[in-house]
This record gives C-alpha cells, structure tokens and sequence, in this order.
C-alpha cells in the first residue's frame, strides 16, 4: 500500500489569459480531478489541489488538449510572466501583454521532459538535440519572476519581481522599457540575512529586440553569479547586492552588446483592480469580478464558479486574472453585454462586488493551511473573518471607503507580497502574527515590522488605536501607510 499522495498543479498563463473555452474546460477538469476549487493565484494564473497521484497524469494531458500546460510554473526557473490584467489600461495594452507570452517563451527551459513523462512524447536519445542555451545543464540557482506594468497601473506589483518591466509610451507609442531588476520578497523568520527588496531601476531598454535582450542577460547573469550552495541567498536580489547595481549593471551591458539609457519618468497611482464594468478604448467590455483571495468555488452564500461557468458557455467573455486575485470577464462586444450581465445578476456576483468593503476589494491573503505544507498559521481562510471583524473599526473611525492595502501570509515567504502593504500580517505560529505597517500604497515601498506574534484580539486592538489616530490626523488624501511613516511609527 502506498500514501495518499496529492498534488497541486499550476498552469503557466504568461499575462493570464484563458478562452471561454479554456475556463470550460478548467472548471471540468477542477471537478474530475482536484478539489473543485479553482484558485487565482497573487501570479496572474490558476492552480488546482488536491489532485490524487493517479490523477496527475490526465489531469495534465487534459489541460494539453485545451493548449495549457504546467511547464515552468514552479521550479529553478523562470516562473508565470505577469502583466497589467485590464484591456482598458491602455491603447497599447494589447501589444504590451503580448511581452508577457514573448518572455515565457525565451525563458522556457527546452527539453522536452514535461511531454515525455506526462504526454508519452518518445524520448530523444540524442543528448546534443537537448542542450539549452540559457539554462544549460543547471537550471537557475532558484525560481526567478518577471512583470510588466503599464503605468499607472501597478496591480502587478513590478517591483517584487527579479525583473520588472515599466512600459514607457511616447505619442501614442510604446518606445520601450524601464527595467528593473532584483526584486523579492521572502524572508526566514530568526535569519537577519535574508530581507525583502524593491526592485531597482537600472535605465531604459528601446525597443523589443534589446528589451529581450536586456532581460535574457539578466538571467544570464543570475545563472552565472547566483549563489548555488546556499538556497536562502540564492534570488537574485542577493546577486544583485552582493555585485553592486554598478558592477550588475555593467555586467549587463557587455553582455548586451549596448548601454542602458537613462530611465524615462513614469508615475504609479493604482494597485488595486478597476472593479465593476469598463469599456476600452475598441469599445469592448470588461467586467472585474470580487474573488476573495482568489478562491473560485460554489459555497451556500454565492455560486461564483457556476456563474463563471454560465458565462464561458455563452463564448461572449474571455477570462484575465490580476495579481489581486480576481477574473475580468474582458473583451465583450457591447451586443453581448446584457448577456453577461444578466448572469452576473442572476447569480449575485454584481451585488456581490459592489457591496464588498474598500479593504476586503484592496486585500490579498497567500493559500497557507491546509495545503501549504510552509504554512504557519492561516490566511486565505482566516483573511475574510479578521476583515469582518475589522470592518466595524474602520466604519468607527470614518475609514470604511479607504483602499488601504492589508495582505496576509501563512509564512514570511511573503506569495501574498505582505511586505509590499501598507497593512501586513506575516504568520509566526498557528494564530499568531507579525505586525507590517509603513508600506506605500502603490508599490514603491516596503513596510517594516511594528508588533511581533500578536493574536486575533491583538491585532484588532492595535489596528484600531492607529487607525483611530490616522483618521484624525492624517493630511487631506494622506495614506494610511504615509501617515505611518509620517508619524514614525516604523
Ligand atoms: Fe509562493 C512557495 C503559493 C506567489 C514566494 N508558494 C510556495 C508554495 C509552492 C509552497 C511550497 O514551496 O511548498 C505555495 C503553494 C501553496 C499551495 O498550497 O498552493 C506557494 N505563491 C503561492 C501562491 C499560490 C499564493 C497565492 O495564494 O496566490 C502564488 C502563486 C504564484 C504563481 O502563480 O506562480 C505565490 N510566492 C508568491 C509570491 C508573490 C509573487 O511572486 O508575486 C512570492 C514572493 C515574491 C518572491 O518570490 O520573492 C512567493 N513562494 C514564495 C517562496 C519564497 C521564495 C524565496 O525567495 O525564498 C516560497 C518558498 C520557496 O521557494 O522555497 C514559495
Ligand atoms: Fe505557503 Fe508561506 Fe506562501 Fe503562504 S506565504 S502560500 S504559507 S509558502
């Protein structure tokens, strides 16, 4: 007899993007193999769980008929490319996503092992054939991310990435990249070694040739100088540090073959998603649905993934994930719109969005337990019931229209990017928090710890004296995370 082993699978969707089709599928194949949840996951794509040993294998030739697949969704590799999610955030929105599948593909490791050991695609004897330009034979010494924001919208959260691209438009066209490099965010509890960084800005990359380029040298460079004996310091922001930005950066440049140019001006001014119905610029629609935490499923207060279900049968929508963990229902043509919307309607999800509280639509929470086998205390379980708890403060206090940022984590591995809220919880013990506070509201800064290990009563207790204090002091359109750091509070 042997274990009842499980799996998690998760698909790599560079920018997001499923068909109607593709999420009809993913709903049935969710229901034949995993859990039936499908989860949204902080990286733009989907993840199943509880997939059973014997499962694992259709599960994967399933996802290929429908063109999806799994490679490089975790691993010593580059991971899930992510971009702005919403077609209405730019002209160019179109053309700028497209960097994210151009990436994933650069950066997809070539051997054929995914199709041979889960599609029976027969082996290649030839070992020359496999040889791999940029992972060779030893991959990178640790996961490696990329994101592509348009400002001024950062819902990726460009800065957490290894690299992150600004796209920077000049009349109406897209002249080419911000890059920036040796962002992350994990951290080891007790291990004053291991910190998180904002990505820094090393300049600008015209044009797509040497913005891919720019990136694939990054990498490069990552493989040749990442530290390899010891996997707390082996992401790239330890590289990065340990070189220099100065050092990196002309490293980059030889490698190149060209210089950075200086970064042009850019400014972020929203993290969170655009809920609710917007039109593009072609005059399609797109309407972002609430998903808390992600969490696709059916439960007796609303039927979210038998609406979304509804809506791919009717082909009118396609299905985007946003770093916030939530799906925009997009490009639907105005004649289809009722359609949609009369779904939406039915099953609740209109109400359901509008009438969410501004911190509960603001928030994220990591899986943590009882999946993460990392996790120390809760999140995505836990995250809704403390907001319910929150919200009476926030109301007392006048605050219950703020969108202040408050994101929680099982761990200090940080996948709910809690170091980068201006509110973050980082789980130290079964029901047991750190205290973040300080970060910025769009992005460009890390919080820093104020309280450590506080308990449900505790939290509350703390968050209500600062927030009592924010609400009469701050500035006129001041933030919660600026007044806090205003106030030195961190
Ligand atoms: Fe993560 C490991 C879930 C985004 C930093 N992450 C894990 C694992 C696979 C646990 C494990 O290694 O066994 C978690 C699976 C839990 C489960 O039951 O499903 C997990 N991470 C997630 C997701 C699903 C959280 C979510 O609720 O959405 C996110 C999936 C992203 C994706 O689609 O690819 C997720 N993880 C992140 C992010 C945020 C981001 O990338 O924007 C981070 C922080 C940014 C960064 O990488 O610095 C993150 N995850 C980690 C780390 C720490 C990495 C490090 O540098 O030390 C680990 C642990 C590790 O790699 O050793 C980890
Ligand atoms: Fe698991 Fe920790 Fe990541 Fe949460 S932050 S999903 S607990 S590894």
């Amino acid at each position: 007899l042997e274990w009842l082993y499980s799996y998690m699978i998760r698909l790599r969707l560079p920018g997001g993007f499923l068909t109607p089709q593709q999420w009809e599928g993913l709903h049935h194949i969710a229901g034949d193999h995993s859990t039936g949840v499908i989860k949204i996951t902080t990286r733009q794509t989907v993840q199943l769980h509880g997939i059973l040993k014997s499962h694992v294998k259709p599960t994967i030739k399933a996802f290929n008929t429908m063109q999806l697949d799994s490679i490089a969704a975790c691993g010593d590799v580059n991971r899930n490319v992510v971009c702005n999610a919403h077609p209405r955030q730019s002209a160019l929105h179109e053309e700028i996503f497209r960097y994210a599948d151009k990436i994933s593909k650069l950066a997809l490791p070539k051997t054929r092992a995914y199709y041979e050991v889960w599609l029976d695609e027969q082996p290649i004897l030839n070992k020359e054939e496999e040889a791999d330009p940029l992972y060779q034979d030893r991959y990178l010494p640790r996961k490696f991310k990329i994101g592509i924001a348009i400002p001024p919208y950062n819902d990726v959260d460009v800065f957490s990435n290894d690299i992150g691209l600004i796209a920077i438009v000049e009349n109406d066209k897209l002249t080419g990249f911000n890059i920036a490099a040796g962002g992350g965010l994990s951290t080891t509890h007790g291990n004053p070694n291991t910190y998180a960084r904002l990505a820094t800005v090393l300049g600008f990359v015209a044009g797509e040739e040497n913005t891919l380029k720019a990136v694939y040298e990054i990498i490069t460079i990552q493989r040749d100088f990442g530290n390899r004996s010891d996997r707390k310091q082996a992401r790239l922001k330890y590289t990065l540090d340990k070189m220099g930005v100065p050092e990196f950066k002309a490293e980059l440049e030889k490698r190149c073959g060209f210089a950075l140019e200086p970064e042009k001006p850019y400014q972020f001014t929203q993290r969170r998603d655009d809920y609710g119905w917007y039109q593009n610029h072609e005059g399609k629609w797109n309407y972002t649905v609430f998903t808390e935490n992600g969490r696709v499923l059916d439960d007796d207060k609303l039927a979210i993934k038998t609406a979304l279900l509804e809506v791919a049968k009717t082909g009118a929508a396609n299905f985007r994930f946003t770093c916030n963990q939530n799906v925009i229902l997009s490009d639907i043509l105005p004649e289809n719109r009722q359609q949609v919307e009369d779904i939406l309607i039915r099953f609740g999800l209109i109400a359901h969005t509008d009438n969410a509280g501004a911190v509960r639509k603001s928030a994220i929470a990591c899986v943590a337990f009882n999946t993460c086998p990392l996790a120390l205390a809760e999140a995505q379980r836990y995250l809704p019931t403390l907001i319910t708890k929150l919200e009476p403060v926030l109301q007392k206090h006048g605050l219950a229209d703020d969108e202040i940022s408050l994101r929680m984590t099982g761990c200090p591995n940080g996948c709910g990017r809690p170091y980068a809220a201006e509110i973050g919880l980082i789980g130290t013990a079964y029901g047991q928090y750190n205290l973040h506070i300080g970060g910025d509201r769009f992005g460009y800064r890390l919080n820093k710890k104020y309280k450590e290990n506080l308990d449900e009563p505790a939290i509350l207790s703390e968050l209500d004296n600062l927030l009592g204090t924010y609400s009469q002091q701050r500035y006129s359109g001041e933030t919660f995370g600026d007044f806090a750091i205003r106030n030195n509070w961190v």
